[in-house]
C-alpha cells in the first residue's frame, strides 16, 4: 500500500489522457481499481460535510452557480453566519459521524471585516475534534497565512474546467488568478482540495485538460471534487444536456490513475445517481463523500441512506487522518448507540 515517488507524475500531456478516457470502460476501471488498492484501502471512504455560511448574492458569474447574482434563481439569501451557529451545524455534522467540515462562503473574495470570524470559525470547528475546509474564493498572501495559523487544514478552490473551455463559463476572473490562489494555499502549508464539474457542455478534452491542470501542479492536491452539475432553475447552464454515466465514472477513474494518492471526492450530483452508479463510483477508486443532506443550497442523500448503502457495499467510513481524536470517536460512538434501534444502524466508528 506504500506509495514510491516515482508512482507520481507531474508530466501529463493530452494525448496520453485522451488514451486512459478512450480505452474500454472495463479496462479503465480495472487499472484504477489496481492503482488505488496500491495507496489505499478499497473499502474506505472519507466523508465531509458541507455548510454554505454566506448565502448567495455572489458577485461571481459562474453559469452553473445558483449563488451568483447575475441569475435569479429565487435563492434564499443569507449573509455570514453567527459563529455560534456554525458550531452548533459542525457538532451535527460530527454525531451523524463526519469527519470534515468544508464551510462556503458564496464570495468573490473574503474582505477584512469577515476575516476575524471566519478565523473564529476555523478555531471553533477544530476544537470539536474535526478538520476543517473552507472555500472563500480569491484569496491574498495575508488572508491564507492566517487561515493556515487559525488551523485551517484544506482550501477548497475549483479550477472546475481546462483553461480553453473557463471564459465560457466564468468571465469575472481568471484562470491564473485561481492558480496564484493555490499557490498561496500550498505556500502556507495547508492541503488543497480542487476539482471540477462534468456537465458545462464541456469536450472530453477539457475534461483531460481539468486533469491535466490538476496532476500537473508541483504537488497534486490532496482532495479532487469531480462535480456532476446541479442543473438549477434560473443558471444559464439548466437546460444543459445529462452527462453520460459512464462517462463521468470514466473521469473519476482517470482522475485516480493520473493522482494515485489524492483522495478523489464523488462530489456533488449524487442526489442525481442510484446506488449502482455510486458503486461503480467506488470501484473507479472514488474515496470521499459529502455526507449530510444538503450540500451548499442543494440537496444530497439523507445520512442513514448512505450509511445503508455503505453497509450493503462493506465500505466503512475513514477515520480522522492524525487518529489522534479519540474524544471524537467517542462521541460518534454514543451517537450510533442512541440510534441502536433504528434499523438502518451502522456502526459508522468501526
Ligand atoms: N465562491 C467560492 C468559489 O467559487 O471559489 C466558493 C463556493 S463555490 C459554490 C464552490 C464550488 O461549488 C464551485 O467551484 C463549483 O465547482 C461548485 N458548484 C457550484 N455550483 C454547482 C452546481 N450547480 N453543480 C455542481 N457544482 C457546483
Ligand atoms: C465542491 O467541489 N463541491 C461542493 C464544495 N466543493 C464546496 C459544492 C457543491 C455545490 C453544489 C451546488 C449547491 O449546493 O449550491
Ligand atoms: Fe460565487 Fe463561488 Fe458560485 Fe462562482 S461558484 S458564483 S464564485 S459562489
Amino acid at each position: 500500500m506504500s506509495a514510491t515517488a516515482s508512482d507520481l507524475r507531474h508530466d501529463w500531456n493530452l494525448t496520453e489522457v485522451r488514451a486512459l478516457f478512450e480505452q474500454p470502460f472495463n479496462d479503465l476501471l480495472f487499472l484504477a481499481q489496481t492503482v488505488h488498492r496500491r495507496h489505499f484501502d478499497a473499502n474506505r471512504v472519507q466523508v465531509s460535510t458541507l455548510l454554505s455560511i454566506k448565502t448567495g448574492a455572489c458577485p461571481e458569474d459562474c453559469k452553473y452557480c445558483p449563488q451568483s447574482g447575475h441569475y435569479n434563481t429565487g435563492l434564499d439569501k443569507q449573509k455570514l453566519m453567527e459563529v455560534q451557529k456554525v458550531l452548533e451545524a459542525a457538532a451535527e455534522a460530527r454525531a451523524i459521524g463526519s469527519t470534515r467540515f468544508c464551510m462556503g462562503a458564496a464570495w468573490k473574495h473574503p474582505s477584512a471585516k469577515d476575516m476575524p470570524y471566519v478565523l473564529k470559525m476555523v478555531e471553533g470547528v477544530k476544537a470539536l475534534g474535526l478538520e476543517t475546509c473552507m472555500t472563500l474564493g480569491r484569496l491574498t498572501q495575508e488572508q491564507t497565512q492566517a487561515l493556515a495559523d487559525a488551523g485551517l487544514d484544506y482550501y477548497n478552490h475549483n479550477l472546475d474546467t481546462s483553461p480553453e473551455f473557463y471564459g465560457n463559463i466564468i468571465t469575472t476572473r481568471t484562470y491564473s488568478e485561481r492558480l496564484q490562489t493555490l499557490a498561496y494555499v500550498r505556500e502556507a502549508g495547508m492541503k488543497i482540495c480542487s476539482g471540477g464539474i462534468l456537465g458545462m457542455g464541456e469536450s472530453l478534452d477539457d475534461r483531460a485538460g481539468l486533469l491535466i491542470q490538476l496532476a500537473n501542479l508541483p504537488e497534486h492536491p490532496e482532495s479532487v471534487p469531480i462535480n456532476m452539475l446541479v442543473k438549477v432553475e434560473g443558471t444559464p447552464l439548466a437546460a444543459e444536456e445529462d452527462v453520460d454515466p459512464f462517462d463521468f465514472i470514466r473521469m473519476l477513474a482517470v482522475a485516480r490513475i493520473m493522482m494515485p494518492k489524492s483522495h478523489v471526492r464523488l462530489s456533488a450530483g449524487r442526489e442525481q445517481m442510484n446506488e449502482q452508479m455510486q458503486a461503480l463510483a467506488f470501484m473507479a477508486g472514488a474515496n470521499s463523500i459529502f455526507y449530510g443532506e444538503k450540500l451548499l443550497t442543494t440537496g444530497n442523500p439523507q445520512a442513514d441512506r448512505d450509511m445503508a448503502l455503505f453497509r450493503r457495499l462493506g465500505i466503512k467510513p475513514e477515520k480522522r487522518q492524525d487518529h489522534a481524536d479519540e474524544v471524537h470517536q467517542a462521541a460518534i460512538e454514543q451517537a450510533l448507540i442512541e440510534q441502536r434501534d433504528s434499523r438502518l444502524f451502522y456502526n459508522a466508528a468501526l
